[in-house]
């Protein structure tokens, strides 16, 4: 039987996939089960607030909220949750620093733990959930450690290819 979702990844439109879908690897790969779903606070704003007020009894621990343009995506979610909420910027057309804004100018009071635009985000999403879970999670904790020495061994790796002259 499939193991009920610790994280919910939720984003706006299917245009948003894939850059999402690197946060979503990287929930696997740390062995965190997590459910996709296509939400968004214009479009269909009364879905959006039942997912939101009913994702603690689930046992969603972390949500991920991925938009873009103006989005209110995550904002919307954290008004109607406890539970921490990470917002992803998603890339527009004015290169996603409106998405940025609009995902980080909270008002005091409504945190979203806003990441970087687009894929870097994604991924640093993903991993920053890890670490909320990794705090009572010995296992994922152990995971991280590995991802860390993983980033380590890949900028050793860069250097010798630097100090062999191939780039
Ligand atoms: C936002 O508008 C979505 O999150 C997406 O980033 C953007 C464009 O959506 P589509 O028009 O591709 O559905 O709501």
């Amino acid at each position: 039987m499939a193991k009920k979702p610790l994280v919910s990844v939720i984003m706006g439109s299917d245009s948003d996939m894939p850059v999402m879908k690197e946060a979503v690897e990287v929930l696997e790969r740390f062995g965190i089960p997590c459910e996709v779903k296509i939400l968004s606070a214009h479009r269909c704003p009364d879905k959006t607030a039942l997912f939101a007020k009913s994702a603690r009894k689930k046992g969603i621990m972390v949500v991920i909220a991925a938009a873009g343009g103006a989005p209110h995506l995550a904002g919307v979610v954290a008004a109607h949750t406890t539970l921490p909420v990470i917002g992803v910027p998603m890339s527009s057309q004015l290169d996603g620093l409106d998405s940025l804004l609009s995902t980080v100018q909270m008002p005091s009071g409504i945190p979203v733990a806003t990441v970087a635009i687009g894929k870097a985000g994604a991924v640093n999403a993903a991993v920053l959930a890890a670490q909320i879970l990794g705090v009572t999670s010995s296992a994922i904790a152990k995971k991280l450690e590995g991802y860390k020495k993983e980033l380590v061994r890949k900028v050793e790796e860069k250097n010798r290819g630097l100090a062999s002259g191939k780039k």
